[in-house]
């Protein structure tokens, strides 16, 4: 049919990740574990209600926040099968308060945000794993080993369970975006995504504008000026509240995406966590020719000084990251 003719000529991600003879074995192995884990949380998401899966879970998390099913579903799959393999040394996970150790001889870690975008599981909206791996230092695990810059990632990605599951993965040579045939086998689809160096579409949550420092609100009224404004052209705006789906949208058409530092709580450097969602979205993103900052400065050169530290996000075309990073002075 269509779909087997189409594949005839494409190749599977465990061909492409034999293929990537560049990187160690155990690094390849560890990238395969966590896709694994992902296949699985796929299958529990596209069941929704019918697994049983959706609502609360009753619990809270590290963040102070409701857990739904899912959440605690996604995150157990990728503790089990993490654990059982031995490359990995250790793992972190937004829904656990501190790290968790797995096998002593493992050389890699893998943070993960087992299920960004919760708000929209129960309303069927895209939803995503975010995966970021990094190479240990020796010595007995601790939480100094996982706290390195986003540039340190050997590996990073995310499985976007959307329209179509997508899973983007980057090896720091490029981005290669795989797409879930019906026989459950992740088919390469797009080969080193560029994202454009300029956009027309930005996307911020506007309803908390009153609560932005002064050069956002500036940079977003330029935007909403359009043509008459400093930037000389009309903007359109998109806001799904799951940024894996934002991310994917920039990485295939373009565009901006903010998550701004709210003044509501100054001592909260952002909303979004630093070394499971900016840190490997953000090398995806430079990967594919676009830029993250926390604003002001580069994000993939931030110092992490917590596992569950918070940054204000920038992240997208060139021009616009850069716009905002000039308004900040
Ligand atoms: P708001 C989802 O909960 C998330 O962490 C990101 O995926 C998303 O971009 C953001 O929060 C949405 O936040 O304040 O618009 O609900």
């Amino acid at each position: 049919n269509l779909m087997e003719n189409m594949e005839k000529n494409m190749q599977t991600f465990q061909q492409y990740l034999q293929s990537q003879n560049q990187i160690a074995p155990e690094l390849r192995d560890t990238v395969n574990s966590v896709v694994s884990a992902c296949l699985k949380i796929s299958a529990n998401v596209r069941l929704g209600a019918l697994a049983g899966v959706l609502g609360e879970a009753g619990t809270g998390n590290v963040q102070g926040e409701a857990q739904k099913k899912l959440d605690v579903i996604a995150n157990q799959i990728l503790i089990d099968e993490l654990k059982q393999n031995p490359n990995v040394a250790g793992l972190a996970s937004e829904e656990e308060d501190d790290f968790v150790a797995c096998n002593a001889q493992g050389e890699y870690l893998v943070l993960f945000d087992p299920l960004d975008g919760s708000s929209n599981i129960d309303v069927n909206i895209s939803i995503g794993t975010i995966f970021s791996i990094l190479k240990k230092d020796s010595g007995s695990l601790n939480t100094e080993h996982f706290l390195q810059k986003g540039s340190q990632q050997v590996a990073a990605g995310y499985v976007l369970y959307g329209v179509q599951t997508v899973l983007v993965l980057t090896l720091k040579n490029g981005v290669n975006v795989f797409t879930l045939d019906d026989k459950g086998v992740f088919i390469q689809t797009h080969t080193n995504p560029q994202i454009p160096e300029k956009t027309a579409e930005f996307a911020i949550n506007a309803s908390n504008q009153r609560h932005w420092e002064t050069p956002v609100q500036q940079y977003i009224g330029e935007l909403l000026a359009g043509e008459t404004g400093a930037r000389g052209k009309n903007y359109n705006m998109r806001w799904v509240a799951s940024m894996v789906a934002e991310v994917h949208r920039i990485l295939m058409r373009g565009g901006v995406f903010l998550y701004p530092k709210d003044q509501r709580d100054p001592s909260k450097a952002g909303k979004l966590r630093l070394m499971y969602e900016a840190n490997p979205l953000g090398l995806v993103v430079e990967q594919a020719g676009g830029k993250i900052t926390n604003a002001r400065k580069n994000m993939l050169e931030i110092q992490p000084t917590g596992l569950h530290q918070r940054v204000a996000v920038v992240l997208g075309s060139a021009e616009e990251v850069e716009r905002v990073r000039e308004l900040h002075g």
